[in-house]
């Protein structure tokens, strides 16, 4: 009897496991692994990047297969005459070619386009691809589409926040989730980077949400940051819009809007350079900070952004879990 509720839960856990990832992507039998095609060209440091944040690599052509369910994904988004960049690069070396994996170029099977590659003026440093097969060498600050790529079976296991990045965290006063990022960036990089997760830069729409960011910025102190920068603040998401003073979030609200508008005594202050972008002293009151001054960074994510395939509600979580605590 126990075996026969063993093999039934297992099976439930099978379905509601069964392609679990951010609907964004695209599984593909073949290759084993979840497609996703970018279709707005990024340089190639920010489209590694990109997929990276997302728990993927920058996809690369390194099987017959692999190029093949790249060209579908380019069909599919009519891309035809447009090179793509691939994970190939050498960034670090010039002429010393690997995937972002570190695949070396000596064992991909690639057909190079008619005079290529010729590493044109001393200047390419990036392998592109195209729809009809052909790779060329190229400039990696020229920006092109590119697909993400994640290899692995269906089951991809998301957390409570919808992502495989278990640097957020869920907090039930909001219902929405945080991560604080250590390594500073200025606003415009930290604002990519909460994109790239699938979510933004922090917005505070209670003085309760004050609160959880400022629990969430007092578990990270200085001492848990490397490099010299100012570790009493961190942005946010909001910024000033016009001539100085009119302060809305990233989402385009009165901070008063939103539901949170309590600066630091003495701030906005529009300190020695200027200061138009947001951020958060750790006592949860908002400052202005420099656009160009790094800093760390705060963001949130709607955990039903986006949609993971087969969303686990909270039963199904339960009932896996008791699948694992039976097996152990
Ligand atoms: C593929 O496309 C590239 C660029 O558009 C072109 O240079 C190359 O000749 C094409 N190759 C084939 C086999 O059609
Ligand atoms: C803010 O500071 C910058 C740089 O000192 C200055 O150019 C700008 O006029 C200031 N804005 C206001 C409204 O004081
Ligand atoms: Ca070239
Ligand atoms: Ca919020
Ligand atoms: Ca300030």
């Amino acid at each position: 009897m126990k075996t026969f509720i063993k093999s039934f839960v297992f099976l439930l856990f099978f379905i509601y496991t069964e392609c679990a990832f951010t609907c964004d992507y695209q599984y593909r039998q073949l290759t084993k692994g979840w497609f996703k095609l970018y279709e707005v060209p990024e340089t190639w440091q920010d489209a590694r990047l990109r997929c990276r944040l997302q728990g993927a690599v920058l996809a690369s052509p390194t099987s017959s297969a692999m190029a093949a369910e790249m060209k579908h994904t380019m069909k599919n988004f009519f891309i035809q005459d447009t090179e793509i960049f691939t994970g190939i690069h050498a960034t670090f070396s010039s002429g010393s070619y690997y995937t972002v994996d570190g695949i070396p170029l000596s064992k991909i099977p690639l057909v190079w386009a008619n005079n290529e590659p010729d590493n044109f003026e001393n200047k390419e440093r990036c392998i592109t691809f195209n729809s009809n097969g052909s790779a060329a060498d190229r400039m990696c600050e020229e920006p092109r589409p590119y697909i993400c790529f994640r290899s692995g079976e269906k089951e991809v296991p998301t957390n409570r926040c919808g992502t495989v990045d278990d640097g957020y965290q869920y907090f039930k006063e909001t219902k929405k989730c945080y991560k604080f990022h250590r390594e500073p960036r200025k606003f415009d990089r930290a604002h990519f980077v909460c994109s790239a997760e699938n979510g933004h830069l922090a917005i505070i729409n209670s003085a309760h949400e004050a609160e959880v960011l400022k629990k969430v910025f007092g578990d990270n102190p200085a001492s848990s940051m490397a490099g010299s920068f100012d570790k009493a603040v961190a942005i946010i998401g909001f910024y000033d819009w016009g001539s100085w003073g009119d302060w809305t979030t990233i989402h385009e609200e009165t901070l008063k809007e939103a539901g949170y508008d309590r600066f630091s005594d003495g701030e906005p202050n529009n300190g020695t350079t200027g200061e138009d972008c947001g951020s958060i002293w750790r006592t949860g009151l908002l400052n202005d900070i420099s656009c160009n001054q790094p800093a760390a960074f705060i963001c949130e994510k709607d955990p039903a952004y986006p949609p993971v395939c087969q969303p686990k509600t909270d039963e199904e979580i339960e009932i896996n879990e008791r699948f694992n605590n039976e097996v152990e």
